[in-house]
């Protein structure tokens, strides 16, 4: 009698035990996806300038680049100084020739695996500029 008492609770305790290892798998895919959108780093663009001058994100992270309307943008490595494009891929940049972000729509920049800070423009709209800087 007493060892069925015994028993029963512990086979409970085994299934629970189960069940939060099967949840534990499932909420482990769960915090992936959540560290997926904590590094969307998103910046967006409007008719001709970057929303934010700069963004800082974390080693390995890339940036979404969102156009907030219609007029496209082409982003290169490089910065616009006084009117004049400059172009220049800092050391351990990712390479941005032309990025083609079409009007009403997201572009990918990145991934940023060197720590650094690295210079971005865009290649028609002059002082469109965006520094990020990877931690
Ligand atoms: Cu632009």
């Amino acid at each position: 009698m007493r060892i069925r008492f015994i028993l029963a609770p512990a086979l409970l305790g085994f299934l629970i035990l189960t069940l939060l290892v099967a949840c534990g798998s499932t909420s482990t895919t769960t915090s992936t996806e959540k560290q997926q959108s904590a590094s969307d780093n998103e910046v967006h663009m409007t008719t001709n300038d970057f929303v934010q001058k700069s963004i800082t994100i974390h080693k390995g992270e890339s940036i979404t680049l969102i156009a907030d309307n219609a007029v496209p943008h082409y982003i290169s490595n490089g910065t616009w100084n006084n009117g004049s494009a400059k172009p220049k891929a800092e050391a351990g940049a990712p390479t941005a020739n032309n990025i083609t972000i079409n009007g009403n729509s997201t572009g990918k920049l990145g991934p940023f695996n060197t720590s650094g800070t690295f210079q971005f423009y865009c290649t028609i709209h002059p002082g469109m500029n965006l520094t990020v800087i990877v931690q």
